[in-house]
């Protein structure tokens, strides 16, 4: 059988049967989808253009960031410092910091400046074997800026070789000029932004932040509303801070993923394992906020709710732009097993994005996403902080 490329003599943890490696393994490529991964023994003889020898390392698929607000202007380093010096949330939101500051920054950035600003960030990703990133809006909080946040995304997704998913994340936070009348914002959201940025093509799913700080449930079911009107699948930042019982509503609409999940009870666990939504666990904003309150993980585990980890990358409460060291905070602070970490940025990352057809396992029809590490075992990748062992990355087969 002819094929592009053979991957040879590698280590395979191909994430369909949990995290145990497969020896002596095989890759073979064509027109950038995966025609085989397995054993060397029993795969076809592949006539390749092209065999790289792995010398028994570690291939993986690709790493899926499926949580991040990675396109954004501006820094909050010194609203940080302010807030090791003791300030609290609502005291450097009334100096004009918070999501407040972000949206400033980021309504003066040209679509230019959002992207350059980006790169960086998507380059540290991408040097640790990332292949997908979901990119979310919502520091725009109006129709021409979120139009250059999720411009902004797309055109991250052309300049390199990763495929960017996009967000709609209007109901993100109030705008100041809306203040006291959040129900007139989410009228702006789902009457004029979601039609408009949706008929631009510039909307793969939708997200709302259901919070205290946020928007009520009612809020976010007319943004779940106006999502399902425009056939866009739907996700949710739920029970970060409290329990409003977003979970639940996210997965009435048979939500792809509810994240964050802090303040999630068992009602909400259940209604989500009935829909099959994914529980996306953001432990760098667990970290980066010292919040005390951990995730229901046994609950999810045993109510077999698939379960993701991503970055949240974002500058107030998660500036973290590595999958690796979200994968070890998830197995230390939230004592997810190795394996669990894997597929919560592999498969389950994958589903949490629609894309588990595409993307998530290496197996025949998925697309050529590998990471090929320097490590002896899948646990090596889980266990150690800030060491970064990718060997090679590819993506779409090459
Ligand atoms: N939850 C968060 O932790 C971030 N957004 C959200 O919905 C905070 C974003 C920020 O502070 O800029
Ligand atoms: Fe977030």
């Amino acid at each position: 059988m002819s094929c592009d490329q053979l991957w040879r003599d590698a280590q395979l943890l191909t994430m369909k049967q949990g995290a145990c490696a497969i020896m002596d393994g095989l890759v073979a490529m064509r027109d950038g989808i995966i025609l085989y991964a397995g054993p060397a023994r029993t795969a076809p003889d592949f006539q390749a253009a092209r065999t790289t020898a792995c010398e028994g390392r570690l291939i993986t698929p690709g790493l899926i960031d499926c949580h991040t607000h990675l396109v954004h202007g501006g820094s909050r380093a010194e609203e940080w410092q302010a807030r090791l010096a003791g300030a609290s949330y609502e005291e450097i939101a009334q100096a004009g910091g918070g999501i407040v500051s972000t949206m400033k920054a980021t309504r003066q950035a040209s679509e230019e400046a959002l992207i350059t600003a980006a790169l960086p960030r998507l380059e540290a990703l991408m040097a640790e074997g990332l292949t997908t990133v979901e990119i979310k809006s919502g520091y725009g909080l109006a129709l021409e800026a979120e139009r250059r946040m999720l411009r902004a995304a797309r055109q991250l997704g052309k300049m390199r070789k990763v495929t960017v998913k996009t967000t709609f994340l209007g109901a993100h936070a109030l705008p100041p000029e809306f203040a006291g009348d959040a129900d007139g914002y989410i009228d702006l959201v789902t009457k004029v932004m979601i039609p408009a940025l949706a008929e631009e093509g510039l909307i793969d799913a939708v997200d709302a932040f259901c919070e205290g700080i946020g928007f009520t449930p009612a809020q976010t079911e007319r943004v779940f509303t106006a999502a399902a009107r425009h056939g866009l699948p739907v996700k949710l930042h739920a029970e970060q801070l409290s329990n409003l019982h977003g979970a639940q509503l996210a997965a009435s609409y048979g939500a792809l993923s509810a994240d964050h999940l802090e303040h999630l009870d068992a009602a909400g666990v259940a209604a989500m394992a009935a829909s099959g939504t994914v529980a996306t666990l953001l432990p760098g904003a667990f970290y980066f906020t010292r919040e005390t309150v951990l995730p229901p993980v046994a609950l999810l585990r045993a109510a077999g709710v698939p379960i993701a980890l991503a970055t949240d990358c974002n500058p107030g409460t998660s500036p973290l732009t590595s999958l690796l060291l979200a994968m070890n905070m998830g197995a230390t602070l939230f004592r997810l097993t190795v394996e669990e970490c894997l597929a919560g940025v592999t498969i389950n990352a994958a589903r949490a994005l629609g894309m588990a057809d595409e993307i998530g396992t290496l197996e025949p029809g998925k697309r050529c996403d590998l990471a090929i590490w320097d490590v002896d075992h899948p646990a090596d990748l889980v266990y150690r902080m800030g060491f970064n062992p990718l060997h090679a990355r590819i993506w779409s087969g090459s």
